[in-house]
């Protein structure tokens, strides 16, 4: 792989297009509204926008139920629109990536309401149904069982429906109206090709690929092994995953996508014959470093995948330090992975942190000076938090479809939103009514928090002491810093000094030229609860480039950390 892909240096600013911008006063979020925005992301330093589903869809999982791949929501504006968007974007150096929803469409979608109407349609096959199994009571009832054990998201039922029109049971991974494709017929691989192909070719710069890591299932549709599991990112997790999630045909799965982008990129990237640039694929595919790191290939696969463990994490030196060297193993250059601490999924990182602004301060540097590339959800840089709201009346299906017996005080402590419109209330741009999200006489489709009056993007731009500032400080500095955006990572062992085991210092360096001593930058974070020191190896020091509190400072080389703190220190 040869240096300089555009998206080796990027950042990645998630937009829920619901919640970011309203331009006609309906209370939703749309794509005008995106594009008067467009000079904010400019400013804040990121250099690529990912906007959450935009297609034609009944909005029941709001956007990740598709019933039209390449037709525009009309809530959302058109065809003209979304071009519009592309081209304004571009025009101001910003990459466009979608999201695409490839393991399954929204029940509504023409394809299914065909599929489930009989077995000898032209759709029949395009689903992955199943007779099921018989069980003691099936002579007296007709109901058969589901064929195997395989799970639903947040793995608390079976993942198969029944349908009656068929007699047939389908396969439902993660909402029961989100019926799964079946990827092994191939009419049902090109059409959801067809689909990435009409973008591409109207110029987006790559996709984000929805539950990717769940398409090729087995299939022989064996049941999963029993193999309890406690912690690391759920609650507890029954059956592991062999047969449905990270299997080797979805993997390969991987390699055709990358194919079928290659038919739009430019000379030297493969028979396409395209002109355009390259595309970027980033998976949401969920699993440990050492296995999801497959998908990357040589060069022939997806170009990212997104740290996960980054978001579900545990506070502490220890877990981020082993973490940063797992990644750097597994994903050892010209690999990345994409870094995340929040998107419209899991909770918001200041309330992660149990409110503490001095953590979030300290992860978002964490996040903006590793080795990879950063995702930001909106509102991300100016703090947002969870908006409580009931379980009872979510507009979310999740928590509602599994988990509707919870009472409140449970649902309300748990780490992760199983109410995720928690974390997908409107963008706080001021603080004005609706917070110039929506005009001041519109209904916001969700309510607003109610911080949105002193939390907003106005104060903070005005405050050199907020979240957004440091936020646009550490994008800016990234851009500008080849250590940063383009550079090697070295874990420093602090581990056996007492005084530092709460810190973890890397530094960053520009080491792509041999012989010539590039841009270096070294970064220390104390995640304990007391002051800290670290004796840089340059006597001279050097200078810091950004802390996140009053207290940092650095002299004759030694940095001095108060709790919760960071800095970035220049070693050139
Ligand atoms: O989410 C898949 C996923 O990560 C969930 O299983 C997640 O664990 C859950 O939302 C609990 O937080 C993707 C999208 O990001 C999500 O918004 C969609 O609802 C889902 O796929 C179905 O398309």
């Amino acid at each position: 792989m040869t240096e300089e892909h555009w998206w080796q240096q990027t950042t990645i600013y998630q937009v829920y297009p619901r919640s970011f911008q309203d331009s006609d006063g309906d209370g939703i979020g749309d794509l005008r509204g995106v594009i008067d925005r467009l000079d904010y992301l400019v400013d804040l330093g990121v250099g690529a926008l990912w906007l959450s589903p935009i297609f034609a869809s009944p909005q029941r999982d709001f956007g990740y139920d598709v019933t039209d791949y390449t037709g525009v929501a009309p809530e959302y504006g058109d065809d003209a629109t979304v071009r519009e968007l592309i081209g304004a974007a571009h025009a101001r150096g910003l990459k466009v990536i979608f999201d695409l929803v490839l393991n399954h469409t929204s029940d509504e979608h023409p394809w299914f309401v065909e599929s489930r109407a009989g077995r000898d349609n032209s759709k029949a096959d395009w689903y992955l149904w199943h007779d099921g199994r018989r069980g003691p009571l099936t002579w007296l009832t007709g109901r058969r069982r589901p064929p195997n054990n395989w799970r639903a998201t947040l793995d608390l039922t079976t993942a198969w429906q029944w349908c009656d029109e068929r007699g047939q049971y389908f396969l439902a991974s993660f909402l029961p109206f989100q019926p799964d494709l079946n990827w092994r017929n191939p009419h049902v691989k090109e059409a959801m090709f067809d689909a990435a192909r009409y973008w591409l070719a109207a110029g987006v710069d790559g996709f984000r690929l929805d539950v990717f890591g769940w398409i090729m299932k087995d299939p022989e549709f064996r049941s999963n092994p029993f193999r309890p599991r406690f912690g690391g990112g759920d609650i507890v997790r029954l059956w592991r995953r062999d047969f449905t999630e990270n299997t080797p045909d979805n993997v390969a799965l991987a390699k055709e996508l990358r194919a079928v982008c290659r038919e739009f990129e430019g000379p030297g990237r493969g028979a396409g014959g395209g002109t355009g640039p390259e595309r970027l694929l980033v998976g949401e595919v969920f699993g440990a470093p050492d296995e999801v790191h497959a998908y990357l290939g040589d060069d022939d696969g997806l170009t990212l995948t997104f740290a996960f463990d980054f978001l579900a994490y545990k506070y502490s030196a220890r877990y981020f330090r082993e973490l940063i060297a797992s990644y750097e193993e597994h994903f050892a250059a010209p690999m990345l992975a994409a870094y995340v601490l929040e998107n419209h999924d899991r909770s918001r990182t200041v309330d992660r942190v149990g409110g503490d602004e001095r953590k979030a301060r300290l992860l978002a540097t964490m996040l903006l000076t590793l080795r990879g590339v950063p995702t930001i959800y909106q509102g991300q840089e100016i703090g947002m938090r969870n908006t409580y709201l009931p379980l009872k009346s979510a507009l979310d299906p999740l928590g509602r479809t599994f988990l509707p017996w919870m009472p409140e005080w449970i649902s309300k402590r748990l780490a992760e939103r199983i109410n995720r419109d928690e974390v997908r209330t409107p963008m706080q741009w001021d603080g004005s009514v609706n917070a110039q999200f929506a005009a001041p006489e519109a209904t916001p489709w969700l309510p607003l928090n109610a911080d949105a009056g002193e939390r907003n993007v106005a104060a903070q731009a005005r405050d050199s002491e907020s979240m957004l500032t440091l936020y646009r400080a550490l994008l800016h500095l990234r851009r500008e810093s080849p250590a940063l955006h383009a550079g090697s990572l070295t874990l420093l062992d602090t581990t056996a000094d007492l005084n530092a085991r709460n810190l973890i210092v890397y530094e960053r360096r520009d080491d792509r030229r041999e012989g010539a001593s590039g841009d270096a930058v070294l970064v220390a974070l104390n995640l304990g609860d007391a002051d800290a020191t670290f004796r840089t190896a340059s006597a001279t020091g050097g200078g810091l480039l950004v802390g996140t509190a009053a207290g940092v400072t650095v002299a004759d080389g030694v940095v001095t950390l108060p709790a919760h703190a960071a800095a970035v220190v220049s070693l050139g």
